[in-house]
């Protein structure tokens, strides 16, 4: 009964809208760029809003002689990474024959992976694709559905009372004889008890329903993007604190939850914590700096010089099983007297976030080069999956030829709307954290390519122009960073532009 009780109660959960959440800031779909043995993918995964629910998974095959994808889902790391589900056979789309459509239940909460297995004129292949899975709102139940619940509860349960009453008056009572007076006490004394099972179960069914909620909501707010709150020590030490411990719920399991220390995250593209500080609420100076773990599971940082302001925080991390979080919050700073930034640390300081936004496709470089965003034609649009080409040019309009990786990366984009309320910090192979990628690779180490792999791409000399897979996933003003390292210097370029 409680378990077809829950089945139903998962069924029917429909919904209020709620603040979208983590791993980036409410930008929830992965986009993936990548190659399954010889053939180029780009992998879109349109992320359910509840958990359990459907996620849809697009493949575009960049070479037209893939004839057959399929995908299975299982867990990123630990024994479920071991264990595939039986593969779903994406279909083919009539009108692009490069485009593939998986739809797969997502059941579980956490770090997960989508595994392709693609074949083709050249043999086959596979791509693993990690994805973060989590419930991002809790839906109200439509009203005709709660009325429909509820008669079926309430009907069919006191459904029983006439039933039991008839059996127990008339059951063993002869064909032609009428009930004797025994037989109508046993009917009302069943009735009266049918009556009060009835009335237990309906009620012990409206605390399943709402204890079932209440898990449900609480598990939306554990996985919403966690609250760092920032203190400074010595007049230049910024010192980050959770404010309150980090919790993975486990799916279908009421209250239990994993707890997720900081002692135990994991080195992303060479950095445990990737700190962004954002002017707010101009946006019009950021830093990308590398915070330090200390014993206790709080992370600090030296600042540089920095003026005095409000600054949003957003700081990167990944866990041990290659769930990404994206800790927020907020501090007000006096001028901060510092070191100079050295290494992998920059910088960047601009005009602030006009309003109404000033559309931008040319960003000067301090060198007298530029970087220009190649832009298709038309407004920038919502949740299609995008390549973001951007070029870098020399001042006399040449490819500039001195472009290096920056922590191990052609670019490292950084994606944020108006009003924070999305952020994003992506690379030249999508929105997946590298380090939930190197897990992938690890666990599915048979035919895996990894020509992708970082250690490839150091001391390689990078091309000027190069993509970004992205879709921005909600209409709104942008501001778009991207990074790159040239001659030994980061060099930060900045676009705007309103999604729609
Ligand atoms: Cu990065």
């Amino acid at each position: 009964m409680k378990n077809l009780l829950k089945t139903l109660l998962l069924a029917a959960a429909v919904l209020l809208p709620g603040a979208a959440a983590y791993a980036h800031v409410g930008s929830a779909d992965v986009y993936f760029e990548g190659n399954a043995g010889p053939y180029p993918m780009f992998v879109t995964v349109r992320m359910p809003e509840v958990v359990p629910g459907v996620a849809k998974i697009e493949v575009r095959s960049a070479s037209p002689d893939v004839s057959n994808v399929k995908v299975l889902l299982l867990r990123l790391t630990g024994p479920g990474s071991k264990l595939p589900s039986t593969a779903d056979v994406a279909i083919r789309s009539k009108e692009d024959p490069n485009f593939f459509v998986s739809e797969l239940w997502f059941m579980e909460y956490g770090a997960l992976q989508a595994q392709l297995e693609v074949e083709g004129s050249k043999g086959e292949g596979k791509l693993s694709v990690p994805i973060a899975s989590f419930p991002r709102q809790q839906k109200a139940m439509a009203p005709w559905m709660r009325l429909m619940g509820a008669f079926v509860l309430v009907g069919l349960t006191f459904g029983l009372v006439p039933i039991t009453a008839g059996i127990a008056r008339e059951g063993t009572v002869p064909a032609e004889a009428a009930p004797d007076a025994k037989n109508k006490r046993n009917a009302r004394i069943v009735t009266a008890l049918t009556v009060l099972a009835a009335v237990w179960t309906v009620y012990s069914a409206r605390g399943l329903w709402r204890e079932e909620d209440a898990v449900y909501a609480r598990n939306v707010d554990l996985l919403k993007p966690p609250r760092v709150e920032a203190s400074l020590q010595d007049g230049n030490r910024l010192m980050l604190r959770l404010a309150t411990p980090l919790q993975l719920p486990v799916a279908g399991k009421g209250r239990e939850t994993v707890p997720v220390k900081l002692e135990e995250v994991i080195p992303d593209h060479g950095y445990l914590m990737h700190l962004f500080l954002v002017g707010n609420p101009q946006a019009d100076k950021v830093w990308h700096l590398h915070a330090d773990r200390l014993q206790n599971g709080a992370f600090a940082r030296t600042l540089p010089s920095m003026p005095a302001g409000d600054y949003r925080i957003f700081a990167d991390i990944v866990d041990k099983n290659g769930f990404p979080w994206t800790l927020v919050g907020n501090v007000k700073l006096p001028n901060v007297a510092g070191p100079v930034l050295v290494g992998d640390d920059s910088q960047w300081a601009g005009a602030p976030l006009a309003a109404p936004i000033a559309e931008s496709k040319v960003a000067q470089l301090p060198d007298g080069a530029r970087m220009v965003w190649e832009r298709a034609d038309g407004p920038l649009r919502s949740n299609v999956p995008t390549s973001f080409k951007f070029r870098v040019e020399n001042a006399d309009g040449s490819p500039a030829g001195d472009l290096e990786p920056y922590m191990g990366m052609a670019a490292h984009m950084i994606v944020l709307r108006r009003d924070a309320g999305v952020f994003a910090h992506v690379h030249t192979n999508g929105s997946v954290p590298m380090a939930a990628l190197d897990l992938a690779r690890e666990s599915s180490a048979d035919g895996m390519d990894m020509s992708q792999s970082m250690a490839h791409q150091h001391h390689a000399a990078l091309p000027a122009s190069f993509s970004v897979p992205y879709g921005v996933p909600s209409a709104g003003d942008y501001r778009i960073f991207i990074q790159v390292r040239r001659s030994g210097q980061v060099q930060t370029a900045a676009f705007d532009v309103r999604a729609q």
